[in-house]
């Protein structure tokens, strides 16, 4: 049947350099977008995904400007930094790397970014109007996610979607994508009772769980699209997916890798957010 590999690492680079141009003009109409990343403490991953965001803003053009606070900051800190970003015409979009250390309340942080600047769209303000269905900021991962099941070729009206986890980041504000394009969606969780049949039964699936290799080549549909949000590092560090890719990609009609998949995507997707955070800023929507 043959299994397309979705490349989500291709697919972010040709998003980057037509970003790359858009900012070029931007710049000759005085609007020079800029990006703040946040990073609390050592968590080695997210120090990997900053650095990777800080190279691309460096690729296509957009200042960017890190804060790195001790593991020990306290909550109200941040806040304060948060509020001054949010004043700074300089800053276009804030983001918030997280996981936050445990004395900082994750909510309480997102409140405090001014929704015109929440590149993430985690921000309640966001997080509405997505639901709502006229969202101005797509969250990087999902909508990443959207652009790689859009390179598969497929239609996502009235297909079964399931998307495996129900985290607040990835599987909630998935199934609302695929729900806004006319998708059937399944969300499945740890309290699913016969997931083995929900997945089975899909024509999309999104697995976004955290469990390395969690969906076999077994317990898909033949010809299911499959979309791997999961990054586990094994002992030996080798890096895995959610998906047991060897098994899974003999069975889908495509299939994004780990690494190279979704990953990347979710770095372009914040690239295009923050272009647009600079474009309304400046037309003062
Ligand atoms: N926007 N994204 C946003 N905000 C957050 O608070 N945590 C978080 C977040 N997540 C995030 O940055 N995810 C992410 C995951 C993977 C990559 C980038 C960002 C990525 O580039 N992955 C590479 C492999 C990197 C590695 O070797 O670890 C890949 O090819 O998948």
């Amino acid at each position: 049947m043959g299994c397309k590999v979705l490349n989500g690492k291709d697919l972010a680079i040709r998003i980057k350099s037509e970003l790359k141009s858009e900012v070029g003009v931007l710049k000759e109409k005085g609007i020079f977008p800029g990006l703040a990343v946040i990073i609390v403490g050592n968590d080695p991953a997210s120090r990997v995904y900053v650095n990777s965001k800080k190279k691309a803003c460096e690729e296509i053009g957009i200042q960017s400007f890190e804060y790195a606070l001790d593991e020990d900051t306290n909550e109200k800190e941040l806040i304060e930094l948060i509020h001054k970003l949010n004043d700074d015409d300089k800053v276009n979009g804030i983001l918030v790397q997280l996981p936050l250390p445990e004395q900082i309340d994750e909510d309480k942080v997102i409140n405090s970014i001014d929704p015109k600047k929440d590149v993430d769209a985690f921000h309640p303000v966001n997080v509405g109007k997505l639901m709502t269905g006229n969202p101005v900021f797509l969250p990087c991962t999902p909508a990443g996610v959207m652009e790689l099941i859009k390179e598969s070729g497929i239609d996502i009206t009235g297909k079964e979607c399931v998307v495996i986890g129900r985290s607040n980041i990835v599987g909630k504000p998935m199934a609302i994508l695929l729900l806004s394009q006319n998708g059937t969606v399944t969300i499945c969780h740890s309290k699913t009772v016969n997931i083995e049949e929900k997945i089975k039964n899909a024509d999309i699936i999104v697995a976004a769980v955290g469990i390395p290799e969690f969906v076999k080549g077994s317990s898909i549909k033949p010809g299911a699209i499959v979309i791997d949000v999961g990054i586990n590092r094994l002992e030996d560090r080798k890096l895995v997916g959610d998906v047991e890719f060897e098994t899974a990609s003999k069975v889908a009609s495509a299939i994004t890798p780990v690494p190279g998949g979704v990953g990347p995507m979710t770095i372009a997707m914040l690239m295009e957010n923050t272009v647009k955070a600079a474009k309304f800023q400046k037309e003062g929507n």
